[in-house]
């Protein structure tokens, strides 16, 4: 049976935009009250006015770059108090940036992919499991990649990080083992969001053209099954899915009707 998360605190990074967008809804749904973190609060702040009027929570948003340590240490060091024993910490911030031939790499792109997608993991769960491990309580979920189990060409550094970010998940399961911390790795396939918009800088026609010919996840496809993860039983972990499209066999394998490539 679903656990219920009536009252939960749930911290959610990258929440601004795309699955953690979508999982501050359905958590919302779920009666969670909400923390959102990201850099963009006028986005935060609209999502919270009206993720507290449909759903009667308590939401509150954090304005953070998750590469800068300092930022993440004073998030937490000036949390209020009814706020600090989280629940369920989802470490969705992260971007790519480009595709390249590793020689040809761009390395700030290089230098951002890794400050955003581990450093940034790094620095938010330092600050929240020991916490969890204190309370003897608390979930995380990851999102990964299907990047993080295949490589796929120009996509190095991002599949790089994606493959750190399931070490990383399997790293906490193990540090964590007996103290009654579930660890959840989501590696999503292709979901359509800003993502291509970011990688590709903000050139809207390619980023379109990734999720043509074909039906990507949504946001909200992705989220349910981060809400499924985290409604186990206390004593069930779903350590690992891959949650692909059904038209997506590969990172280089997707069925698509028309001629439009990535
Ligand atoms: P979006 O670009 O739509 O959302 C990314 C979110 O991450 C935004 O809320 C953004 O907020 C936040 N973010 C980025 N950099 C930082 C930072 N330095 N500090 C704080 N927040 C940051 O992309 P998605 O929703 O698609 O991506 C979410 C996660 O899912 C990423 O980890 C991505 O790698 C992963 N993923 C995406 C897939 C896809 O096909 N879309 C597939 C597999 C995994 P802001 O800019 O306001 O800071
Ligand atoms: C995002 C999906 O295939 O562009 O992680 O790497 S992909």
């Amino acid at each position: 049976m679903a656990q219920s998360l009536n009252g939960k605190i749930v911290l959610i990074t990258g929440a601004s935009a795309g699955i953690g967008a979508a999982c501050a809804e359905v958590f919302a749904e779920a009666g969670a009250h909400l923390l959102l973190l990201a850099r963009r609060q006028d986005r935060l702040e609209k999502l919270a006015a009206s993720l507290r009027s449909q759903h009667h929570i308590e939401v509150l948003p954090l304005q953070c770059d998750v590469r800068s340590l300092d930022q993440v240490r004073r998030v937490f060091e000036t949390l209020p108090a009814e706020w600090q024993a989280i629940d369920v910490l989802i470490n969705n911030a992260g971007l790519a940036r480009g595709l390249n031939p590793i020689d040809q790499g761009n390395i700030q792109d290089w230098e951002e992919m890794i400050d955003t997608n581990v450093k940034g993991l790094l620095y938010v769960t330092r600050q929240v499991l020991p916490g969890m491990i204190q309370r003897q309580r608390g979930t995380i979920v990851n999102i990964g990649s299907i990047a993080g189990r295949e490589v796929y060409p120009q996509g190095n550094v991002y599949c790089a990080t994606k493959h750190a970010v399931r070490a990383l998940s399997q790293a906490i399961r193990i540090d964590t083992n007996g103290k009654n911390i579930r660890v959840c790795n989501v590696d999503p396939g292709l979901v359509e969001t800003e993502f291509s918009l970011v990688r590709f800088r903000g050139d809207a026609e390619r980023a379109k053209k990734v999720y043509e010919g074909y039906t990507p996840l949504s946001p909200r496809d992705v989220a349910e099954v981060v809400l499924f993860c985290v409604q186990r039983p206390p004593h069930v972990t779903i350590a690992d899915v891959l949650v692909l499209p059904t038209d997506q066999a590969t990172t280089t394998i997707v069925h698509k009707t028309d001629s439009s490539s990535q």
